[in-house]
């Protein structure tokens, strides 16, 4: 070999080593090494399904916290920014900005979004609820509510949670204002106006205490079953999910799924958190990790259940500790950001072949 050629190969040599030794890949096995672990949106993809969050416009300069939003999840939710109070403060004034600022961010992201929420009785502005309407005249403010924000969205969102929470525990209509002055006809109203304005969007029912088989679910199959006989387009029923360790796992969550999914549904887990009583302990921690599994695995054993969302996934951003006080501890991220029992086990039950 000439001297020259030599002199080069040496030097290739030494500059491999050089490489390796301040931890930059050069070969194949680097390169296997350097891979990027899957994220749970990988994870679930290969099962057909989606790993989604929550999460909320102030939270968004947080660059940390973004960083692990833009990268595990590949379906997000607004939590707040598209709620009526948000998106129409004034009648007839609509304000899509905060919405708009979620939905750009997952485009930049490549997820995908579940929209929420469009008739619900929490969070209404107060020109809605401060006076008394006739029948017709809220008819045509929930139309105008409803075609003009779907419309907005149309192309952009994979869902929308048309109606939020419409029944009580015992499985009775909740007395909303939209149920007292139009009857529970505005629930099949609401989703055909949501289908003329958006005729690919999947339009969901959502609600939470219905993970269990019990009087509010099966308020829900029924209602479902006439929806369906009826023609009304509805692709789905969300299950919120926002259990508490205190009050124990609902057993019959896989059954349910596919009770639903029989009448020609998606379903999905729309608002995963698991709280506790604070404060949270190892064996807590290791419970609530079990339950993350139950659901995640719930969700993979029924075909149509689509995916699963938590209701952002950091303690830091939880929802509970404001509305439950002495709870909390219910997301599979802690509040500094770092994977708890609950994101492993998450990742056990995805990674399991099926
Ligand atoms: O996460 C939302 C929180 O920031 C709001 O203050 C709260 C107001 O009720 O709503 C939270 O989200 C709710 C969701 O829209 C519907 N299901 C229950 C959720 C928790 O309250």
């Amino acid at each position: 070999m000439p001297s020259r050629s030599r002199t080069r190969l040496r030097l290739a040599g030494v500059l491999a080593a050089v490489l390796v030794a301040a931890g930059v890949a050069t070969g194949p096995a680097a390169q296997a090494h350097e891979k990027k672990p899957a994220t749970l949106a990988d994870l679930a993809q290969r099962h057909g399904r989606y790993f989604g969050s929550a999460t909320d416009n102030p939270e968004l300069t947080d660059t940390a916290y973004t960083r692990i939003l833009g990268h595990e999840f590949d379906m997000i939710t607004p939590g707040n920014g598209m709620k009526w109070y948000a998106t129409e403060p004034q009648q007839g004034v609509f304000d899509f900005s905060q919405g708009d600022e979620i939905v750009n961010l997952a485009r930049a992201n490549h997820q995908k979004v579940r929209a929420h929420t469009l008739v619900w009785h929490s969070q209404l502005p107060g020109w809605l609820t401060s006076r008394e309407w006739t029948a017709d005249e809220l008819r045509a403010v929930l139309k105008k509510h409803i075609q003009t924000e779907v419309r907005h969205y149309r192309g952009k969102v994979y869902a929308w949670d048309v109606v939020n929470e419409a029944f009580n525990e015992d499985g009775t209509y909740r007395e909303t204002i939209f149920y007292k002055t139009l009857g529970p006809g505005y629930i099949a109203d609401a989703l055909r106006w949501a289908h003329q304005a958006d005729p690919k969007a999947k339009l969901y029912l959502n609600d939470y205490n219905v993970e269990a088989i019990g009087p509010k679910s099966d308020a829900y199959y029924r209602l479902v079953k006439e929806l369906k006989a009826q023609g009304v387009p509805l692709h789905g029923f969300g299950l919120q999910a926002h259990l508490a360790l205190q009050y124990g796992y609902p057993t019959t969550l896989e059954d349910n799924l596919r009770r639903f999914a029989r009448l020609g549904l998606d379903t999905a887990l729309t608002e995963v958190d698991v709280r506790m009583l604070l404060p949270a302990t190892e064996e807590k921690l290791a419970q609530q990790a079990d339950w993350y599994r139950d659901m995640t695995e719930a969700c993979l054993a029924v075909r149509r259940c689509v995916g699963i969302t938590v209701w952002d996934y950091t303690d830091k951003y939880s929802w509970i500790p404001a509305f439950f006080p002495g709870q909390g501890a219910a997301l599979p991220w802690d509040e500094q950001l770092a994977p708890k029992p609950a994101y492993h086990a998450i990742r056990e039950a995805l990674r399991a072949p099926r």
